[in-house]
């Protein structure tokens, strides 16, 4: 089985893209399933196979504890981390050939706190990758793409799960813009000359180091445009994915 994480921040299309891809991987003969990790979430594009809302209720949590709402979808969070026999058990009576798992709407609930990588660890699988979306909305300046490159490069440090950057939502900006962020995605002396521009002084020289710093991890930010309302893009993260998960299946081999 592969599962598929899906992480990005609030908003980025987590949701309807795994709604879509999972019909896009049906629509080639594959066996897919949909785990749905958002403990909050009211309305889905998709009918979950797996669902947590079936273990824990964000409602209850703020009724009982009297939380707030962030309070509960934290607590729910560390909650659903108890509950994963009872998921796993659920998927392998499943036993699809592609876990697609949509994580919480608020990305640090799942990324930034010790259940979402206990989750991703103890979720069965042979092979797992994550798949990380740069909403093209708020990729659309250099300073924010920076911010974001961040957020991944951070995804990529607490999970240690082979990684493919997205840009989502690629329909909302003209193809021009589209192909200049997917520029400043390879080429950083060229994201670092549109800082130079936007900024100066200290702001400039703290932007540029950071910048720096990131291209030294050496991480691979080629971006992967996708539409989930277009449909563009699926077919490359597809071969994408099946590349990456050959790549694990040899090393695992050796
Ligand atoms: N135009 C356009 N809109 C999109 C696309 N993907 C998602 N949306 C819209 O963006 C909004 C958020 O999409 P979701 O799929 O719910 O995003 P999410 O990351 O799951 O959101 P949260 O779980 O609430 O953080 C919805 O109104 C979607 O219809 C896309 O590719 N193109
Ligand atoms: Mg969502």
């Amino acid at each position: 089985m592969h599962v598929v994480f899906v992480i990005g921040t609030a908003g980025s299309g987590k949701s309807l893209f795994t709604a879509n891809f999972s019909l896009f991987l049906k629509s080639k003969g594959i066996d897919v399933a949909c785990l749905n990790l958002d403990p909050g979430v009211e309305n889905l594009p998709y009918t979950p196979d797996v669902d947590v809302r079936a273990y824990v209720d964000v409602f209850q949590l703020m009724e009982e504890y009297k939380l707030g709402p962030n309070g509960a979808l934290v607590a729910a969070c560390d909650l659903i981390a108890m509950q994963i026999d009872e998921l796993n058990r659920e998927v392998d009576e499943l036993a699809p050939e592609y876990l697609i798992v949509d994580t919480p709407g608020q990305m640090e609930l799942f990324a930034f706190r010790a259940s979402g990588p206990l989750i991703a660890s103890e979720l069965k699988g042979e092979q797992k990758a994550i798949l990380y979306l740069f909403d093209a909305v708020f990729s659309n300046n250099p300073l924010s793409f920076v911010s974001n490159m961040f957020l991944s490069a951070a995804v990529y440090v607490r999970f240690a799960i082979p990684q493919l950057n997205l840009l989502s939502k690629v329909d909302m900006l003209s193809p021009e813009r589209v192909e200049k962020i997917l520029d400043w995605a390879t080429g950083v002396p060229r994201l670092e000359a549109e800082i130079a521009q936007q900024l100066s002084g200290e702001s400039y020289l703290l932007s540029k180091d950071l910048l720096r710093l990131i291209n030294r991890i050496g991480l691979n930010f080629s971006l992967i445009p996708v539409s989930s309302t277009d449909l563009t893009g699926y077919v490359d993260v597809h071969a994408q994915l099946q590349r990456l998960f050959a790549r694990e299946e040899e090393e695992s081999e050796q």
